[in-house]
């Protein structure tokens, strides 16, 4: 351990110290900080004295987690002398590292990659708006169908039902819709931040023996961590002292392989989003008995008006056009308070719990095991990843096996609550505990030989987090198209690579489209010429390839759909939602298209235009949608809105690209990857591509004895 803080202050020390008082951000939670977002434009953080002690309480769950923790512990311990005897040998200045830092930078990955939900509010808001607009019931409905909290048809990476309950359907008289329009300023732009750190992307395909060409189970998987440079993880290979692994750690908690192999296994994750932070609507009061309004500082709390605490977390030096700046932000029982809101006319504040929070670093006693080849089977698998309370799928292959385990500190609600919707913060609808071993979803060989996920739902039954809506119909996990015979270790490595340039849109979602718009004619010669590049482009494959980079898609379908995209899933929704079309786009995305962030197709509306344009085409519908929305379900006014769609769009790359659809194109470099904050000079791009930052392609031939 000593060795790889060592060679991690040698290879990593810019690294280590630009996440260093940003991470700390991220432990707080402190509402409308984007902690990622601080590390990668350079800001710096000075904590306080209260931070660093937040920040070193966090020992004591290890300490009583018995021998394991206490082993962790000392290699922390091990890990940060060995970051601090390089300083010193180099001379280098920085403050020495301690325990808290270790603590901060494993909140970094804990509270942005594997947490999910806490947008219960700006989601109610929604609901609430609806309601007023189309009736309680009519309201209700639609924004049900919109949440897809459970859609049968999403793809799911395990058949079996795992049921964890996401939203309920009779009363709940613990969860309340915010008043619309309600959303205090600051709570809104917390909720903003909060959405944009949300870039999912890592996958992987795990085949076992029985379809693989070798007889032996195969995988290729990897996390994608995003574009960095330095990089966000750092390859180790750590022999000593009862450890022997090699793979992906993360700078700052890396003394201990995050994804890699052992012995005779490996692993590795994708962000999973479960739902383990949800938003407490608190009641305000006034503690000296006056009127509560918006900015009182007490709250009610099992029947008594308390004060709300100040956190002082420190300063934030100046950066982006900002002045440097003291953190405080006041917090309740439940966590960190965002804002304010109005529920009947009545003031609450917004506050956040985050079962993770606290206890940043008790995951690694997971990875302890992991490194120390503690896994001997994959039944042990199950028992190792259940330690980590971090949200993520974890994949698992070894000689003979595959297997799949969903980890997170899952919390238990009551029956009196919606989890879709925030719960009353007044003590009555607190978490029950937590979702035990068994009930994650998990497998080992499941039928099919098969696991493939890319950030879609784990299990069938398995609630999706109330903020995200996108686990509906059509999933970017559909592109992994795997040919029918057996496969050899390429084979998979093809399937994957082929998914990360094809567009998720016109390979599962125009085919719909284009069927509606065969029933009538086209607006004119330029707009059926338009359609008819796009069906070419998903004839061709539906790539995103510029081959000749000349900086232009070759594809002119691709210039089509890119323009068209938004008005076609604008036409089918707005008969339904009106002026609220805009106000679903803040808590679901539109699109999630090619972008310098090389993450896409992640979630969007496909789903809802999937679902609702089969429907009107009588296709079979498996969880139908309590309305019909394109063209209110006649399939001419459908129709007509779908052809003036693609009409803006024509009319739009006409006046920008000339009048031959043949011509058009859009442009590769804008969507080329960029990398972060911009150290690399002109080497400071790449193509775009959909898959993950590091990756293995491994099958085992052999393993130790098993038990
Ligand atoms: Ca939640
Ligand atoms: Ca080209």
């Amino acid at each position: 351990m000593f060795g790889a803080g060592w060679v991690t202050a040698d290879d990593r020390g810019l690294f280590i110290e630009l996440i260093r008082g940003p991470a700390r951000v991220a432990a707080l939670d402190v509402p409308g900080l984007d902690a990622l977002d601080l590390a990668t434009s350079l800001r710096q953080f000075t904590p306080s004295a209260a931070t660093e002690r937040y920040l070193s309480a966090q020992m004591a769950p290890l300490r009583r987690a018995g021998p394991k923790g206490r082993q962790v512990i000392a290699d922390i311990d091990a890990y940060v002398a060995g970051i601090n005897a390089f300083y010193r040998a180099t001379g280098n200045s920085a403050r020495a590292w301690t325990r808290a830092d270790v603590v901060a930078a494993a909140a970094l990955i804990g509270a942005v990659f594997g947490k999910g939900g806490g947008n219960e509010v700006a989601s109610s808001q929604l609901l609430s708006a609806l309601r007023k607009r189309l009736g309680r019931r009519g309201g209700t409905r639609i924004w049900r169908d919109l949440r897809s909290a459970q859609d049968p048809e999403t793809r799911v990476t395990l058949r079996k039902r795992f049921p964890y309950r996401a939203g309920g359907r009779g009363s709940a008289p613990g969860s309340r819709a915010v008043d619309a329009g309600s959303v205090s300023m600051a709570a809104a732009r917390a909720a903003r931040v909060d959405m944009a750190q949300r870039e999912q992307m890592s996958n992987a395909l795990l085949v076992a023996g029985g379809r693989s060409a070798n007889g032996r189970p195969l995988a290729v998987m990897g996390p994608q961590v995003g574009y960095f440079y330095p990089q966000f993880l750092m390859e180790l290979d750590l022999h000593g002292g009862g450890i022997d692994a090699r793979g992906a750690a993360f700078p700052g908690v890396s003394l201990y392989v995050l994804l890699g192999r052992g012995l005779d296994y490996a692993w590795s994750a994708t962000s999973s989003g479960s739902d383990n932070v949800d938003q407490y609507l608190e009641r305000l009061c006034d503690p000296r008995g006056g009127r509560a309004t918006r900015r009182s500082r007490g709250y009610v709390w099992r029947g008594r008006c308390r004060a709300m605490r100040t956190f002082d977390a420190g300063t934030l030096a100046a950066g982006g056009g900002e002045p440097a700046r003291r953190i405080r932000f006041r917090r309740t029982v439940h966590g960190p308070v965002s804002g304010t809101v109005t529920v009947g006319g009545r003031p609450y504040a917004v506050t956040s719990r985050r079962s993770t929070r606290g206890r940043e670093v008790m995951s690694a006693i997971g990875f302890a095991d992991l490194n120390a080849n503690r896994v001997r089977s994959a039944r042990d698998f199950a028992a190792v990843m259940s330690q980590v309370e971090f949200t993520f799928n974890w994949h698992y292959v070894d000689n003979r096996d595959i297997a799949f385990f969903s980890s997170g500190r899952l919390p238990i609600r009551p029956r009196s609550v919606d989890p879709s919707l925030p719960a009353l913060g007044n003590g009555r609808h607190e978490w029950r505990g937590y979702l035990r071993r068994s009930a994650h979803p998990q497998a080992v060989n499941p039928p099919g030989d098969l696991l493939l996920n890319w950030n879609n739902k784990p299990a069938a039954r398995f609630g999706a987090a109330d903020n995200e809506f996108s686990y509906g119909a059509v999933q970017r996990v559909e592109l992994f198209e795997l040919p029918p015979r057996s496969l050899g270790l390429h084979d998979l490595v093809g399937v994957m690579n082929r998914a990360a340039t094809r567009d998720l849109r016109v390979v599962e979602v125009w085919p719909r489209i284009a069927r509606v718009l065969a029933g009538g004619r086209a607006p004119d010669a330029r707009t059926r010429q338009a359609a008819q590049l796009v069906d070419d482009w998903r004839r061709q494959g539906g790539s995103r390839i510029d081959r000749d980079l000349d900086g232009r898609i070759d594809a002119p379908g691709a210039a089509v759909l890119d323009a068209a995209w938004d008005r076609i899933a604008n036409a089918v929704l707005r008969p339904a939602l009106g002026p609220l079309t805009g106000q679903l786009a803040r808590v679901a995305r539109r699109d999630n298209p090619a972008s310098q962030t090389g993450s896409a197709f992640g979630g969007g509306w496909y789903g809802y235009v999937d679902k609702d344009l089969r429907a009107l085409l009588g296709e079979p519908v498996r969880g139908r949608y309590s309305r019909p929305y394109c063209g209110a379900g006649h399939r001419a006014a459908c129709r007509r809105s779908l052809w003036r769609a693609l009409n803006g769009a024509a009319d739009r790359l006409a006046a920008a690209q000339g009048g031959d659809p043949a011509a058009w194109r859009a442009n590769a470099n804008a969507e080329r990857i960029v990398f972060q904050p911009g150290l690399l000079g002109p080497a400071n791009t790449m193509r775009w591509t959909n898959r993950p930052t590091f990756q293995q392609a491994v099958s085992f031939l052999g393993h130790r004895p098993r038990p």
